[in-house]
């Protein structure tokens, strides 16, 4: 397609202006009854310029963000920033009601706030014109606030994206009103560009200038989609490093292999979770709205602090060439509702975390250790805090390089990621990593800690009936009643299905795989024609009963005992 002749108007457009638009020019007298407020029409077409200016504003940011950093466009940014700043239980109600779709929801909430802004700023700019365009100045410069303070942002340069995108949306909006503004001169009045674009024959219309302003709408409108498309393009093709890199890791074979699945840990009952969760349906939560993309090669991961006595940094192909471990873990979030998605199962593979500390000198507190907290954080900014004596008293804590024999998937945490058996993600499973400082619990607190969740938060034991389904509708006879129960780093011994107010029922367990990871369990329920209510509860290792006292997500994680009701027919 070719573009000059629109960049033609563009310019055209912003060049030779119409004069004395920003005020209503004076008006002689047999204009007068040419001279109308500015009515519906014109404050609709206001608006209208308003929300093109918006849209200007944000294909040229994303442009500029292409070339300073993707999370530096504004809506992003705010979109982060808004993350930061939701209470505690606002976000959690957003996971809860929205899922992983909370972030479009997120995003697209930006976007709604902001059309509805536009709207209003380009009907006020009919009237007053420099008001509307200092109003989306503001509005840059509520996105530059916000790009500059991410955790993430080393540079003044990310407030370019929000500042010239507002500065290019504020004049678009300023020459749009502008021709709006313009009162049709008589002819005689040559002098006027307006009215020489619409002396073309074209009859005048109601005291602006029509043509000149279609012209420059539709030109605006084409550019500003060139431009976010371009900029779009050149934001995805960013992490194309990052991407070459992940595509050249050659897992090694580890030296401590996981021991294959236990073939009767596998039941092959419709609809029960399967028992590794493949990534298309691995549970992703985290704050990123544009997830990293870190490329391999350049990556390092610094170890230091508290009783470090030999601080470290390695790189990718340092811990590569280490002994590497594999072991099935499963990952669940604090987050997670009772009978919740919030959990998957993976074999990871990685370096063991407990020895590259011993390296570096680090001693748990049972041994004299000085730190007692672990902060991990992430090249996005996160921070997560986890007990060192945890990680170092011999479970399978690991800095995972590889899930379900790939690299670990950009989601996921790509390329280093950390992974702890028995703690919730938020205290443990930090992605992205790049930094690990040994601390203690008293002197700092981590993104979550910050925000009301819990210092320590071991996985408590938890059990879900993925089938029935809530409200289905099977047939009276066997029904199969079946679903997975986790203890990270306990284990599960017992589950049990209650029908209604009956007796607990032992279901079958499948057999163990590592006490690390979930147990899949069935029961075959004889079920009689009527509503039902069945509900599931595990027993750990540790011979507790999981309690069936409800509690919030908040502060470390939901208890209770999941029930799901269905109709016999
Ligand atoms: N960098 C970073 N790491 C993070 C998070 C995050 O927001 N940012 N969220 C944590 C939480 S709350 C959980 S439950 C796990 C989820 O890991 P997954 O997305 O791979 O399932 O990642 C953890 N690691
Ligand atoms: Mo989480």
């Amino acid at each position: 397609m070719d573009w000059s002749p629109i960049f033609f108007h563009l310019i055209r457009a912003a060049t030779n202006p119409p004069r004395g638009q920003n005020r209503i020019p004076p008006v002689r007298d047999e204009e007068k009854d040419q001279r109308v407020r500015p009515g519906w029409p014109r404050l609709a077409l206001g608006a209208l310029s308003g929300v093109l200016a918006g849209f200007a504003s944000l294909a040229v940011a994303e442009l500029v963000a292409a070339a300073v950093r993707p999370q530096s466009s504004p809506v992003v940014a705010v979109g982060e920033a808004s993350i930061d700043a939701t209470p505690a239980a606002v976000k959690d109600w957003a996971i809860s009601r929205f899922g992983t779709d909370d972030k479009l929801v997120l995003q697209l909430g930006i976007l709604v706030v902001l059309a509805v802004l536009a709207l209003v700023l380009g009907a006020l700019a009919v009237r007053f014109q420099r008001v509307g365009a200092a109003g989306v100045v503001l509005l840059g410069a509520v996105g530059a606030a916000a790009a500059v303070s991410r955790p993430d942002s080393s540079s003044l340069t990310d407030a370019l994206p929000s500042v010239v995108g507002a500065v290019a949306g504020a004049l678009l909006l300023y020459k749009l009103v502008g021709r709006l503004a313009a009162v049709r001169r008589s002819s005689a009045s040559t002098s006027d560009s307006a009215t020489e674009e619409a002396g073309d024959g074209l009859p005048a219309s109601e005291g602006w200038d029509r043509r000149g302003f279609v012209l420059a709408t539709a030109s605006a409108a084409a550019a500003s989609a060139a431009v976010g498309a371009v900029g779009r393009s050149l934001n995805a093709s960013r992490g194309r490093d990052a991407m070459a890199s992940r595509q050249r890791v050659v897992l090694p074979s580890p030296g401590s292999p996981a021991q294959p699945v236990p073939k009767r840990a596998v039941l092959r009952v419709p609809g029960i979770s399967s028992f590794v969760t493949p990534h298309s349906h691995f549970y992703r939560v985290d704050t990123a709205l544009v997830v990293p993309k870190v490329d391999a090669t350049a990556w390092r991961l610094r170890i230091h602090g508290k009783g470090v006595l030999r601080p470290g940094v390695y790189s990718f192909d340092d811990l590569l060439r280490r002994e590497l471990i594999e072991r099935d873990i499963t990952l669940t979030c604090v987050s997670n509702e009772v009978g919740g998605p919030y959990a998957g199962n993976a074999r990871w593979i990685g370096v063991r975390l407990a020895d590259l500390l011993a390296e570096c000198g680090v001693k748990p507190p049972s041994q004299g250790g000085a730190a007692d907290q672990l902060v991990s954080r992430s090249v996005d900014g996160m921070t997560i805090g986890s007990p060192v004596e945890d990680v170092m008293d011999g479970r399978d804590a690991m800095l995972a390089l590889g899930m379900n024999g790939e690299p670990l998937p950009f989601d996921h945490g790509f390329p280093v990621r950390m992974v702890v058996p028995g703690l919730y993600g938020f205290a443990s499973a930090c992605k992205w990593i790049e930094d690990i400082e040994l601390t203690t619990f008293d002197s700092y607190d981590p993104y979550w800690v910050k925000r009301g969740w819990a210092r320590r938060a071991p996985v408590k034991t938890a059990s879900r009936i993925d089938t029935p389904k809530p409200f289905a509708r099977p047939k009276a006879g066997t029904v199969m009643v079946a679903g997975v129960a986790w203890a990270q780093h306990r284990g599960v011994d017992k589950v049990e299905i209650r029908v209604d107010d009956g007796p607990w029922l032992e279901a079958d367990l499948a057999a163990e795989d590592t006490r690390d990871t979930w147990r899949q369990w069935s029961l075959a329920w004889p079920a009689t024609k009527g509503g039902h209510t069945l509900t599931v509860r595990a027993t750990d290792r540790t011979g507790a009963v999981q309690t069936d006292k409800r509690t919030r997500t908040i502060p470390d994680g939901a208890s209770g005992w999941h029930s799901v009701v269905v109709t016999v027919d």
